[in-house]
């Protein structure tokens, strides 16, 4: 049977025994079995949309259907659990994200399969760390564990790519301000990372498809495709700070 891995998070009600519920309810599936659990972990609120603090988890799944009816069993339990779906990041009582399925690589409209966010968010890789620290992450093909364990070097190291020279540099400038332990770069103006260098956490691809540095030459592991946030420093921001210590 196909193992699936899911995130779990909410910070509005009793959040504890909505997952609890949820996974009653997962398990009550005839084609679905909880196989394990990870802790619930309290970390800060990522975005701006909401200032109570989150609880996270994750959850080994066994399931027989596909994954497109998995994402929609996924999707049902989070409205009977009351979520409002008005603001995007906003606070909800329960947001449940499909990370892994099997080794499969889905990018259809409704679903993407590794969850895109999966492998660098702390408030995910931590609690799913803890049920699947072994399993292979079949985009960036190493596991789960060496994937937290790279974020957890310091200085905690962000590259910026694909912007012109001028724009990388007043993009660095301000989130130096915000991120002072944070080392920022921009992957052009230091060239390709020198293979003893410390290996850069994330390179955050801001590109266009006239961009000279194309996302596809960048290194597999930490190239993250930004280029739909370009003008959203915002967004930009999220990334990073979901990647950061929550504590
Ligand atoms: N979708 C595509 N692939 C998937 C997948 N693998 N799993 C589509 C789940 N959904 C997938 O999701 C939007 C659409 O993504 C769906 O229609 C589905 O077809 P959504 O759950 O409706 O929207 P959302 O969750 O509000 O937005 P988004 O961008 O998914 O937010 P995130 O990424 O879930 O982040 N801070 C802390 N500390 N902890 C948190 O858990 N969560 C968020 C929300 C923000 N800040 C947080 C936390
Ligand atoms: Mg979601």
């Amino acid at each position: 049977m196909p193992d699936c891995y899911i995130a779990m998070g909410g910070n509005q009600g009793p959040v504890r025994e909505t997952f609890s519920l949820a996974l009653e309810h997962l398990d009550q599936h005839p084609e679905i079995s909880v196989i394990k659990t990870s802790q619930w972990i309290e970390t800060a609120p990522v975005g701006d949309q909401t200032a109570d603090p989150f609880l996270n988890g994750a959850a080994h799944l066994s399931a027989t259907l596909s994954p497109e009816s998995l994402l929609s069993v996924l999707q049902q339990l989070e409205a009977d659990m009351g979520r409002i779906r008005e603001v995007r990041w906003g606070a909800r009582p329960l947001d449940l994200d499909l990370l892994l399925f099997d080794q499969l690589i889905i990018h259809t409209k409704d679903l993407v399969v590794p969850h895109p966010a999966c492998w660098y968010r702390r408030f995910v890789l931590d609690p799913l760390a803890e049920i699947a620290a072994d399993v292979i992450h079949p985009e960036k093909q190493i596991t789960i564990q060496e994937l937290r364990q790279r974020l957890l070097a310091k200085p905690f190291q962000f590259v910026l790519a694909g912007l012109p020279s001028e724009e990388a540099a007043i993009l660095i400038k301000n989130l130096r301000q915000q991120y002072p332990e944070v080392q920022f770069s921009s992957w052009e103006t230091q060239g390709s990372v020198a293979p003893t260098s410390q290996e850069p956490a994330l390179i955050a691809w801001l590109g266009s498809p006239a961009s000279p540095t194309k996302f596809e030459d960048l290194p597999l592991i930490p190239r993250l495709n930004l280029s739909e946030y370009q003008q959203n420093s915002e967004r930009i921001v999220h990334v990073l700070q979901s990647a950061l210590d929550f504590q």
